[in-house]
């Protein structure tokens, strides 16, 4: 138990001191900015100790990201151990750190044939005897690998992991580890719920704000690797040669930090741009436009990463409006990548209106023939479940299901469907079950984090991709709490099969404070939060219920519009006799799209998991559930207990206040700045359950018919009041 431990070596004096630096600091030093990166002092007798160990420093600085590492070696045991490390070219006392490659270090070089197995970005850290002393080595194949060794081993210092017999060995399991932003060139992110684009377009490519260094650094110290510049939804614009010199210039900051810049192509670009009167992927003049911009990218951006593509979907141009396929389009922009090493990420996030089919089913319906059909440099992208990212969805029938297609999988870090920046929601156990969910494609045992990490089918090209939370606003990510799901995303983009609840350890004790008396209480508030806004929001299978467009806040009653599927009685399909979507063969029959064990399991009323009872299930209202009560009471008990639980969270939360009389016992583990903002939002929250909970069970009962179960009290206001709400500034919906 290395926090435990830490504790209980925790000394006044450092408390003492690290309260000042807190407080003398500047006075945005526990504004959120410095988000798991705080390097706050540890308690002295740990200081003293890991000083000792770590006062002299070798660190190449050869390269930038050579000079990249050491900087933030320097800076990380600074702020912890309190003075700065002694950097030399050989260690001369007793002990020491040693940074490097074979190339960089004869004391590394020995280790050539370990390192030469890891994978790209892989390192060793090691502490060992060398010459007669007592060093630690950070060592790797590429720079990029110290870089993140060293990332790792301020994790360990920051989380009171002991240092003593310290042997990792890491790889990332994933190749492409990408966070997708979905930002306009106006500044404006669709879907954003933190500010204004962190890009400002205006500005570059002469002014590097340096904010863009600290969103590389915070981005390599979880092995994040590409990132997408701008939204998917593209402007043609994005390639035009203006934007390419800035681009260039963000690309240029982000290097060092192993990360590459891809940029969304819009499939209609040869006419916007090029003047070209047709797109069509089989015309040699658009393959020739393609081509040269492609060369021209790389003429600005020499490691360009590729392009991500959203094309025949919710209106986007693509191959299909060319009566070509999505391999067609796809393996057109593939061609012209692949002599310079580019990729293409296609995406599997298809729909079309004039296709009549249950929705959750065209995407597969659409690229399920077309496997094998892609080129080597294409990657399909699909998001983690059939529809749109909810807060509960099974997994995506197209994984396990293109065995000779690499798929890489899309998850949303941004809470577009989980109540935005003001709700308490780690989506660390949402991208957990997905990435454990069993396709049974090769037998069971075959999970998705197999299909991603590329094992299952033997594919070298893999990838995880985010759709980032992350705006200008000075918490990055627009709440302290939502700074978890971009650091669990991409721990779990590097290995796929980590725990939530590490992760979670992990993220909180550098956050906040590494003292357990505050990791545990804040593990379980986040562990649990996910279910919480489930049961508040869309308990047991229910989902797409959220208010039309801006997607604020409850609307299981929208109906009407441009299409059936963009409501929420298209999926509840909710009648006097029961609730839920009808799936299996009576039905859609989405379920056949699973591997014949998931499907008999979840097309089987008595054995579908309740969780995802109401997606695959029309039930009647007095079906019998596992707790004994009939569906009608379980739905309207859930809905209660997702307020609860947040009620709960908010008691926790006030058991950490800082400011509380009696909580000498923690002083200062939580600064009162964050705690008070984050009480609030705990409270928007708590507020915004509640509509949820009275909104839906207010419109469930007109819908049911029935009575509320005893005990359950009846909504403060008539179904009409929570209708005639609207937000038309909600933010991530219009500018
Ligand atoms: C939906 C969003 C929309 C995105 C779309 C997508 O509402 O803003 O453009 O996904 O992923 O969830 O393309």
């Amino acid at each position: 138990m290395p926090a435990a431990r830490l504790v209980a070596r925790c000394h006044w004096s450092a408390v003492v001191l690290a309260a000042l630096l807190v407080f003398t600091g500047s006075a945005r030093a526990e504004d959120g900015y410095a988000l798991w990166m705080r390097y706050v002092p540890l308690p002295s007798a740990l200081a003293a100790e890991r000083s000792e160990q770590l006062q002299e420093i070798v660190a190449p600085d050869g390269t930038p990201t050579q000079r990249a590492a050491r900087e933030e070696l320097v800076r990380g045991l600074t702020g912890l151990l309190g003075h700065a490390p002694t950097l030399r070219t050989t260690i001369a006392g007793d002990s020491g750190l040693i940074l490097g490659t074979p190339q960089t270090s004869s004391l590394i070089a020995p280790l050539q044939d370990e390192l030469a197995e890891l994978g790209n970005g892989g390192y060793l850290i090691r502490r060992m005897r060398r010459d007669g002393r007592d060093v630690i080595l950070v060592a790797a194949r590429q720079d990029i690998g110290v870089l993140y060794g060293a990332f790792h081993l301020l994790r360990m210092l920051q989380t009171g992991a002991p240092l003593d017999r310290l042997d990792v060995r890491e790889s990332p399991r994933v190749a492409l580890r990408v966070l997708d932003h979905w930002d306009n060139l106006d500044g404006y992110v669709e879907r954003g719920y933190a500010g204004r684009s962190l890009w400002d377009w205006q500005s570059l490519p002469e002014w590097r704000d340096p904010r863009y260094t600290d969103y590389a650094r915070a981005n390599a110290s979880i092995g994040i690797n590409g990132a997408v510049l701008n939204n998917v939804n593209a402007s043609a614009w994005s390639l035009a040669p203006d934007y390419l010199v800035k681009a260039a210039a963000l690309a240029d900051v982000l290097r060092p930090y192993g990360i590459r810049v891809y940029l969304s192509a819009r499939f209609s670009a040869p006419i916007e741009l090029g003047g070209l009167t047709t797109a069509d992927p089989l015309d040699p003049g658009v393959q020739r436009w393609w081509q040269r911009k492609v060369d021209e990218i790389y003429s600005y951006i020499p490691d360009f990463g590729g392009f991500l593509v959203k094309a025949n979907s919710e209106g986007q141009p693509g191959p299909q409006d060319y009566g070509r396929s999505h391999a067609e389009g796809a393996n057109l922009l593939a061609d012209a990548l692949a002599p310079h090493g580019g990729v293409v990420m296609w995406r599997a996030f298809v729909y079309a209106h004039d296709v009549p089919a249950d929705r959750t089913t065209q995407a597969y319906t659409e690229f399920k023939g077309l496997d094998g059909a892609f080129r080597r440099n294409v990657i399909v992208q699909a998001k983690n479940g059939p529809l749109d990212f909810q807060p509960r969805e099974p997994f995506h029938p197209l994984f396990g299901a293109m065995p000779r297609t690499p798929l890489m999988m899309e998850f949303q870090i941004t809470k577009e469907y989980l109540g935005f920046a003001t709700h308490l929601v780690y989506l660390g156990p949402l991208y957990e079950e997905v990435l454990q969910s069993d396709t049974h494609a090769r037998g069971p045992g075959s999970t998705v984090a197999q299909v991603i990490d590329g094992t299952l089918e033997g594919h070298a090209l893999t990838g995880m991709a985010g759709v980032a939370n992350i705006g200008n606003d000075r918490t990055w990510t627009g709440s302290h709490f939502d700074q978890a799901n971009w650091y669990a995303f991409g721990r779990l983009a590097w290995n796929p099969h980590q725990s939530a609840r590490d992760i979670a350890a992990d993220w909180a004790a550098m956050t906040f404070s590494p003292d357990p008396a505050v990791v545990q209480p804040i593990v379980d508030m986040m562990m649990g939060s996910r279910e919480a806004a489930v049961n508040y929001m869309t308990p047991l299978g229910l989902h797409h219920l959220m208010a039309r467009g801006h997607h604020y806040g409850p609307g299981p009653w929208v109906d009407g519009g441009p299409r059936a599927d963009w409501t929420s009685v298209y999926y509840h399909r909710a009648d006097g006799s029961g609730i839920g979507f009808d799936r299996t063969a009576s039905g859609s029959n989405a379920v056949a799209q699973y591997a014949p064990a998931v499907a008999a399991r979840y097309g089987d009323i008595n054995q579908v998991p309740e969780a995802l009872l109401l997606w695959f299930h029309h039930v009647p209202w007095d079906h019998r559930m596992a707790s004994g009560r009939p569906l009608w009471d379980e739905l309207i008990a859930r809905y209660a207990q997702g307020v609860r639980q947040v009620q709960a969270m908010q008691k926790t939360w006030a058991t950490l206040n800082p400011v509380e009389p009696g909580l000498a016992r923690l002083p200062l583990a939580i600064d009162p700045e964050r705690h008070a903002q984050i009480a609030a939002y705990l409270n928007i929250q708590r507020r915004e359950a509640q509509w949820w909970r009275d909104a839906s069970v207010s419109y469930f009962q007109s819908i049911s018919s029935r009575p509320l179960p005893a005990g359950e009290s009846a909504p403060p206001h008539p179904l009409l009041y929570y209708q005639s709400l609207q937000f038309p500034s909600a933010p991530g919906d219009g500018r």
